[in-house]
């Protein structure tokens, strides 16, 4: 509410002719202004993402992280990055990475690649409860409690998959979640054979996780074995498309070599309809066989759970609309997206309505499945849409999006599909993904629209030859876009998700009764520190402004075992332990318990302290480890 007053303000200051930023009131503009943007232009934009000291944003913005393997959390509209949700990566800003639990979730891993997010639906709606991502390097997935915005489960490496790039996508309750394979390999996994013969001895894969509708925890349900094509993206269906999924592919040249020209010869490449709902019922009536644990069903054999359609060349994006109805394929490589009818779709396939087969698998005829081609522009990657009718289409080429009018289209608009492209906008540079709230659900948010941009060519003060990425905030309420501003994005976003803050409700402090850990402690009277052969268990309480105990003994050749919790119920009452000269910190928000191992390798005496701020007695917030040679008698009594 605050925030409207002072934007109305703000807005009452303009109109009475005061440009608060015009040079002329003594504020400068940055040296670098873009020509064309007049002083009022520079006030909207401002006002559009100002988020006043103390006022709060209306949305989240999840984005992954690419390599860096993390999830970011900014706030729209302000842009600010708030919040750094470590995945597949450890992070010590959150202790992630070093005590057992999440030590255990990382596996051997030190990093993902993480790249399209999915926040969880009931009923085709965002439900606020998880958010998925894909690791494409290794081929995992991972769950986010968005309770409290934590990583919760790692599930992988997937048995027969790699290069998982065609996830994270939910089905409309979030029954199942998909993931294809852009790289093929010889299958079983661990069978080497020569790239050139990769038409004949490579394999692609779908995989269907199952998701546990109340805790969420997902578990390998079964697998489609795929042609060798590289499957890139995937989108679900919803309403007339229910029980549908589709991915695109690249390389229906089956090459193995030099695929930057080899896999782009034909004019059209494959997009795949998987139903899932048949797959999941033949699997039921044991059509699949059982290939490293995981049921594969193998479509020559199963027909009907699986149909191609070809799509412009080298597609990437394919997106359902809130309807359900359309299906949009991005071609990459053709300036057009391809709009299909899903209707014409199942007429097609229950017609049998095919042209010819792709290794065995029937192909719709194009002609029978497509409203049109529209002319977007060069380098079409992925479309968004905003539950009004309109798609919006990111021109990696142009560097732009393109607005553009859905199905149904008049006679007239159908002759000359320009006559449907509404708006465009320029974005700086590049632009990967795009993101509309919930423009995967059947109700899409219809205010912001966020650009990604892949390459950001001097759009920030320079550090040096690796360019900071940049996001674009997009005004799409009115039926023209409007730029309102630009943020700094880690490195290097891909997809993202965006829901509003009404729509989360996160905890703030871990309740005491909740947890559950057996090893928790909760007075000081139930602190301790024990030895049972070369094993030393330590209870420790950590709360303002001390360790209970503050002092563990032991032995070189001992493992210390630290069971930590922070008994606080105050909220933002966070403690970090650190040992010095130990490479360990964990952070314990207010009442959890963290349970940390280490070998102790080398005598002396080391301090542990508490590593974030969190009263004026935080300096004062620490301990010693007293480490005894192998073999001398330990200092204290009892260890
Ligand atoms: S992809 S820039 Cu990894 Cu999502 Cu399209
Ligand atoms: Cu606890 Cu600083």
């Amino acid at each position: 509410m605050k925030r409207y007053i002072t934007k109305l303000i703000l807005l009452a200051a303009i109109c009475s002719g005061v440009a608060l930023f015009a040079s002329g009131c003594g504020q400068k503009k940055p040296a670098s202004a873009t020509k064309g943007l007049s002083d009022s232009d520079r006030t909207s934009m401002a006002l559009a993402s100002f988020v006043a000291p103390g006022e709060k944003d209306d949305y989240y913005l999840f984005y992954s992280g690419g390599h860096s393997g993390q999830v970011f959390v900014a706030g729209i509209p302000s842009m600010r990055h708030i919040s750094t949700i470590p995945v597949f990566t450890p992070y010590p800003g959150t202790g992630y990475g070093y005590d057992e639990e999440t030590k255990e979730m990382l596996g051997k891993f030190t990093w993902g690649d993480v790249h399209h997010p999915a926040l969880s639906q009931t009923d085709s709606l965002q439900d606020g409860r998880w958010l998925f991502v894909n690791d494409t390097a290794n081929n995992r997935v991972a769950r986010i409690d968005l309770r409290d915005f934590k990583t919760r489960q790692i599930l992988g490496p997937i048995p027969n998959a790699s290069g998982t790039h065609a996830s994270s996508f939910v089905t409309e309750n979030t029954e199942y979640l998909f993931l294809a394979t852009r790289f093929s390999t010889p299958l079983p996994r661990d069978r080497a054979a020569d790239p050139k013969d990769y038409a004949k001895e490579f394999s692609g894969m779908i995989t269907a996780l199952k998701v546990d509708p109340e805790t969420g925890e997902m578990s390998v349900a079964w697998q489609i074995l795929m042609p060798p094509i590289n499957f890139d993206l995937c989108s679900t269906g919803k309403g007339p498309s229910s029980g549908y999924a589709f991915f695109t592919s690249y390389n229906t040249e089956m090459a193995g070599d030099l695929l930057e020209v080899n896999a782009s010869q034909l004019d059209r490449d494959m997009a795949a309809i998987v139903d899932w709902k048949a797959a999941t019922a033949a699997v039921a009536d044991g059509k699949a066989e059982m290939m490293n644990g995981v049921p594969v069903l193998d479509p020559l054999k199963v027909p009907g759970i699986l149909h191609f359609i070809p799509v412009g060349k080298s597609p990437h994006g394919i997106d359902t609309d809130p309807t359900g109805k359309w299906i949009v394929g991005s071609g990459k490589l053709q300036p057009s997206t391809t709009v299909m009818d899903i209707e014409k779709i199942k007429k097609a396939i229950a017609d049998k309505d095919f042209d010819g087969d792709f290794r065995g698998i029937p192909v719709l005829k194009y002609e029978s499945v497509v409203d049109g081609e529209v002319p977007v522009g060069l380098g079409p990657l992925h479309t968004q849409f905003d539950g009004r009718g309109n798609a919006y289409t990111s021109l990696f080429i142009d560097s732009n999006i393109t607005k553009w009018k859905l199905p149904p289209w008049t006679d007239e608009e159908k002759k000359d599909l320009t006559k449907v492209v509404l708006d465009k906008m320029p974005v700086h540079f590049s632009v990967g993904h795009l993101v509309i709230g919930g423009s995967d659900t059947k109700k899409p948010d219809t205010k912001w629209l966020v650009a990604m941009n892949k390459l950001s060519k001097g759009r920030h003060i320079s550090v040096g030859p690796s360019q900071p990425e940049s996001s674009q905030l997009i005004d799409i309420s009115g039926d023209k876009m409007k730029m309102v501003a630009e943020a700094y994005t880690e490195p290097e976003p891909h997809f993202a998700q965006i829901i509003a803050v009404k729509d989360l409700n996160p905890i703030e402090v871990y309740p005491k009764d909740e947890n559950k850990d057996p090893n928790a402690v909760w007075d000081a009277s139930e602190t301790s520190v024990t030895r049972e052969g070369n094993t030393v268990t330590a209870k420790v309480i950590a709360v303002r402004s001390r360790f209970i105990p503050d002092r563990i003994d032991a032995k070189v050749g001992d493992e210390l075992i630290l069971h930590i919790t922070n008994i606080e119920q105050t909220g933002d009452m966070i403690h970090g332990f650190a040992i010095n000269d130990h490479d360990m910190n964990v952070v314990l928000d207010p009442g959890e318990t963290k349970t940390i191992k280490i070998k102790l390798t080398k005598s002396g005496v080391y301090s542990f302290y508490c590593t974030n701020f969190c009263s004026a007695l935080h300096q004062e917030m620490q301990g010693y480890l007293v480490v005894q040679p192998e073999g001398a008698q330990p200092l204290a009594k009892g260890n």
